[in-house]
């Protein structure tokens, strides 16, 4: 694999796109098991999420669009990624996600043996099926599913991101997720001790790391591609007929010149505009997070394997 940019790692790795990116996730997948207490020390900060992710039975909202923010929010990290990419690092112009899923013997592409995960037996097991012969089979499966065009043809953008969210692109996560020297801890409520921050803690089962991650941006590359063979399946031209406008990202990180918190990592310089704003985004963050933890709000898990 092409060596992916040290700058791009460190940016990933900068605490206010961790943390958003983490409680981006957390609120959307966690809110219909939150009590109204919970959702509204999420709502007071901006945090409510127009469209949850999952029922409260934990089964993928696959009718109220919610599919569409999580390719949405995706495919802005992957566009704002790009931008920055195109200007500073001729040598690797832009994002190249997967072409297909790939294979068990993949030599580019390796599924890391699985590992134990003290304190969290049951990530351990849901990586190790991941990781599985019958896990590709389904994989497989789903894969031909998504790129059938007569099947993209009969669905919503949001049931398709709803599937792919928790049918495909969950267990992905799990699959490529590699043993590490430790683990931020599962389950206690939202651990963002800076320990978490060097850029070495990538884990993909994470959502606090998992973009920091060159295989994040594969995976998520072959997730965007869906978008585009859904338009053609449904001979949709010009841009994505989102039906939100736009779909949910998150609140927003600067007032200003409305740049998201990856945008603003990747621009901060010493001193600079952006870095200002990406400071005071952190503190809002902190202050989200510090106010969930100290009221015992759960951190969901982190990509649920709900099939
Ligand atoms: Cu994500």
């Amino acid at each position: 694999m092409a060596a992916f940019p040290q700058p791009l790692i460190e940016a990933m790795a900068a605490r206010a796109v961790r943390m958003h990116h983490a409680l981006w996730h957390a609120a959307r997948d966690g809110w219909a098991t939150r009590t109204e207490a919970e959702r509204k020390i999420y709502r007071d900060r901006g945090w409510e999420p127009p469209r949850p992710s999952l029922t409260a039975s934990g089964q993928p909202e696959f009718n109220n669009g919610s599919g569409e923010d999580f390719l949405y929010m995706h495919r802005e990290m992957i566009r704002t990624v790009n931008e920055i990419l195109a200007v500073s690092d001729p040598q690797h112009p832009r994002i190249v996600g997967w072409a297909a899923i790939p294979a068990a013997d993949d030599e580019d592409f390796p599924v890391p043996p699985p590992f134990t995960v003290p304190g969290n037996d049951n990530l351990a097991e849901n990586i190790r099926q991941a990781k599985s012969a019958e896990a590709l089979d389904r994989l497989r499966e789903r894969e031909a599913q998504v790129t059938d065009p007569a099947v993209l043809g009969g669905i919503t953008l949001g049931r398709l991101g709803a599937f792919i969210e928790f049918f495909i692109h969950n267990r992905l996560h799990l699959r490529w997720a590699a043993e590490l020297p430790r683990y931020r801890p599962g389950g206690s409520a939202f651990d963002v001790h800076p320990r978490w921050d060097v850029p070495s803690y990538d884990w993909l089962a994470d959502p606090y790391s998992s973009h920091v991650n060159p295989i994040f941006w594969k995976l998520h590359g072959w997730v965007d591609a869906r978008i585009d063979d859904w338009m053609r399946a449904n001979g949709v031209t010009g841009p994505v007929p989102w039906s939100f406008d736009p779909p949910w990202t998150g609140p927003a990180a600067s007032g200003h010149h409305h740049q998201n918190v990856v945008e603003l990592a990747l621009r901060a310089r010493p001193g600079n505009s952006e870095a200002v704003s990406l400071e005071s985004h952190v503190h809002a963050l902190e202050e989200t997070i510090t106010a969930l933890k100290d009221n015992g709000v759960p951190e969901p898990v982190p990509f649920p394997q709900v099939d």
